[in-house]
């Protein structure tokens, strides 16, 4: 019997790590062959799906419902999708899954790194600006984040390195009968 498509999805403030992770989950799967992996990572996604939004809840929902969209397109086809948006809004991530559910399997992981690491780290120097008022609704300082209440699984990313938090999404998708 064929494997059912999924979609791992990577939830978390600005600078939590999301996309380092899903960049070595997706090496990760690669090796181990078998279905495409298709990386649908918040910034691209900007870029290439929604570069018309901006930030507003309407703006950030649409944006997100697109990202559910494609995934549950690669989902259906027997794929996997790792999509990594910041996706703050509980109800449009519970849409998201209610979307792919019809098609495959769903697993929402919380890249739960606190607000004081983000601002800490501020890699790309957002959270000075965001502070500074320079960007308004800014995730986290002047918009809300809303915390998973029920995610497949929660990464604390504090003091443990990227291998190990994709280490630990590939043994909960194994868990899960996926892989
Ligand atoms: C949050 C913002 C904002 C505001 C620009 N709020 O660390 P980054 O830079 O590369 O990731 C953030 C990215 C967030 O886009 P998403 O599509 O993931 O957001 S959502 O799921 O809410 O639609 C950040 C940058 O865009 N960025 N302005 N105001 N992040």
């Amino acid at each position: 019997r064929a494997q059912q498509g999924f979609t791992v999805f990577l939830t978390g403030l600005s600078g939590s790590g999301k996309s380092t992770i899903a960049n070595a989950l997706m090496v990760k799967l690669m090796e181990m062959g078998g279905r495409p992996v298709t990386l649908l990572d918040g910034d691209v996604v900007r870029k290439h799906l929604s570069s018309e939004l901006g930030f507003s809840k309407e703006h950030r929902d649409i944006n997100i419902r697109r990202i559910g969209y494609v995934a549950s397109e690669i989902t259906k086809n027997g794929g996997i999708a790792i999509c990594a948006p910041i996706a703050p809004y509980t109800a449009t991530r519970r849409a998201v899954r209610e979307m792919i559910e019809a098609y495959g399997a769903f697993c929402e992981v919380h890249v739960a790194t606190s607000l004081e690491e983000c601002e800490k780290r501020d890699r790309k120097g957002l959270y000075k600006l965001a502070r500074e008022g320079k960007i308004k609704e800014f995730t986290g300082i002047s918009d809300p984040y809303e915390v998973p209440e029920t995610p497949e699984l929660v990464l604390d990313t504090e003091g443990v390195d990227v291998d190990n938090c994709a280490h630990q999404v590939l043994l909960k998708l194994e868990q899960m009968g996926l892989v």
